[in-house]
């Protein structure tokens, strides 16, 4: 029990797939009090659903692209909870049309969303955190990819929207490390998710990590909510700033 008696928040949860909910699963298992958030109407439903499943679960709509549904997320989990241990950050998002052909075609509009929602929104959510962590400290914990540190096929806007998120992870640790609270990222391999299924030759990409990753094989949720775990926890105190990768060591092939 690794998070007995701790309270937190996890963004991103849209299916049973999500990266998000096999942490927010892990956290409960091992005591864990949980807020969830959806991103609105369309996924309300999945949400109860999973929501159903917890330990009587707060669970709240927001848009991440919203100041307002921030706030208000922020502002219910500080009435029910009062205070908050840990955050996770399950959140990316990318025009469709840019995850296509080549990242020179990015368009003004495409790299804004991109930076919006996938990276901005975690500073806003620290932001907002923060105060509700201030007496026993906390972990912050975002979701990143290889495509924020290598060029991989396709990923494009999102990979320069991932080294982004990377490097916001040490301007927060450094930040908030003062208030006992560290920031940190997991690295996960590709995993078949909602977000996964958009994308044309995923598979493929499966295929190459499993016959190229020192492992030989693919990644599970399962993996990543384990590592998560250890990062939300006690555990991993003397951690901040740190980005671990769950891609069954794909990160230190060359060829
Ligand atoms: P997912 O589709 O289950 O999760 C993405 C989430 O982002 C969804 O819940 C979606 O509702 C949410 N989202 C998008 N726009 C939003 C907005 N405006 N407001 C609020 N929420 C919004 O897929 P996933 O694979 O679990 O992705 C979670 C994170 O993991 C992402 O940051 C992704 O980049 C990262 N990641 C995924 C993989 C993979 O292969 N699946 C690998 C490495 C990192
Ligand atoms: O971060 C991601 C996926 C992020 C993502 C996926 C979609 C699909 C649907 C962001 N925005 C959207 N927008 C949509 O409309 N991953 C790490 C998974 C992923 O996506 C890739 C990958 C991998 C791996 C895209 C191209 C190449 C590899």
């Amino acid at each position: 029990m690794l998070l007995n008696g701790k309270t937190g928040i996890v963004f991103g949860v849209a299916n049973k797939r999500s990266l998000a909910w096999a942490i927010a699963k892990r956290a409960a298992e091992h005591g864990a009090k949980i807020a969830l958030t959806y991103q609105g109407e369309r996924l309300k439903e999945n949400a109860e659903e999973l929501a159903a499943t917890l330990d009587n679960p707060l669970l709240l709509p927001c848009d991440v692209a919203k100041d307002e549904d921030i706030a208000t997320v922020f502002e219910s989990v500080k009435e029910h909870f009062g205070a908050l241990d840990f955050v996770v950050h399950g959140i990316g998002f990318a025009l469709k049309e840019e995850l296509q052909g080549d990242y020179v075609n990015t368009s003004r509009e495409g790299h804004r969303i991109a930076q919006d929602i996938s990276v901005y929104s975690l500073t806003a959510i620290a932001k907002h955190a923060a105060p509700l962590m201030e007496e026993r400290g906390g972990s912050i914990l975002t979701l990143t990819y290889l495509g924020g540190e290598r060029v991989i096929p396709h990923y494009n806007v999102m990979g320069v929207a991932k080294a982004a998120l990377d490097m916001s992870v040490r301007y927060l640790a450094a930040d908030l490390g003062q208030r006992g609270i560290r920031v940190n990222a997991l690295s996960a391999g590709p995993i078949k998710t909602l977000a996964a299924a958009g994308i044309s030759g995923f598979n493929k990409i499966l295929e190459h990590m499993r016959n190229n990753a020192p492992l030989r094989r693919n990644v599970t949720q399962d993996e990543v909510a384990d590592a998560a775990l250890f990062l939300l926890s006690d555990l991993s105190r003397g951690v901040t700033g740190e980005l671990l990768h769950v891609d069954s060591g794909y990160h230190v092939v060359g060829m």
